[in-house]
């Protein structure tokens, strides 16, 4: 048989739609240079779609220290206080090439389009990026309990929009983030290293590589 047209495609926001990704590295650096704690890039990419009081935790562990709980939760308003700042200066130009032509497209067939974020930011982005009004439904770290690779918030954005989850296809560009979705009974594809995203059905390097005729192309191959 073969596999239906997707319902509903759902959206990671960072390193799927645009690069938040450095402006964590910085505001994480900054607190790992507080505690003295080493930070590199290495590190900040096993922290990609993880929440940020999970990403915390895997800090402290890697500086193999404790803190107390007042403290910890400083450290995580200090992160998002720099983090904050950072985004605040984004701009529609900061979204990455393809995205805004293959969401139209889905569009215009009438698939809908939603957001999956771990990102408790996710709105503020957005907001900067000036394409809140093209999702059908958002859901972000402050609508979810469980962080990825909880399938929560897939699950969720599935529901927002009364699709059912193996009508979904994921784009995701975080380990995490493939597991979540697999969790989720949703076909996903990997944006970025096929190497360390084990699990997709499908990889791309970015969405500029991703038109509809291909979309449909590669949902013909699947099995
Ligand atoms: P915040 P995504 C994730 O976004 C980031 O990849 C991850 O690095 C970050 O820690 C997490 O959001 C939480 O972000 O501190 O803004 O709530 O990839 O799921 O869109
Ligand atoms: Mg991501």
């Amino acid at each position: 048989m073969t596999p239906e047209f997707p319902s509903a495609c759902i959206f990671d926001l960072d390193g799927v739609i645009c690069d938040t990704a450095k402006y964590h590295f910085h505001s994480w650096q900054i607190i790992a240079g507080t505690l003295d704690i080493q930070f590199d890039h290495a590190m900040n990419e096993s922290l990609k779609g993880v929440s940020r009081v999970e990403s915390l935790k895997l800090l402290l562990k890697w500086g193999n220290m404790q803190v107390s709980e007042s403290r910890f939760n400083e450290l995580l308003e200090k992160k998002n206080e720099h983090y904050i700042e950072l985004i605040s200066q984004m701009s529609p130009d900061e979204i990455f090439p393809g995205v805004l032509e293959f969401i139209q497209e889905l569009k215009e067939t009438g698939v809908l389009v939603a957001l999956g974020s771990a990102s408790k930011n996710a709105r503020i982005v957005l907001k900067k990026l000036n394409i809140t009004q093209l999702f059908d439904a958002i859901v972000d770290g402050r609508h979810v309990t469980e962080s990825k690779p909880s399938p929560e918030v897939f699950l969720l954005a599935a529901r927002k929009l009364s699709v059912s989850p193996e009508k979904c296809f994921v784009f995701e560009d975080a380990s995490v983030g493939i597991q979540a979705a697999v969790s989720a009974g949703m076909r996903v594809i990997g944006i970025g290293d096929p190497k360390v995203l084990n699990g997709a059905d499908f990889h791309l390097k970015g969405l500029d590589q991703l038109d509809l005729a291909t979309f449909k192309r590669m949902i013909i191959n699947l099995n």
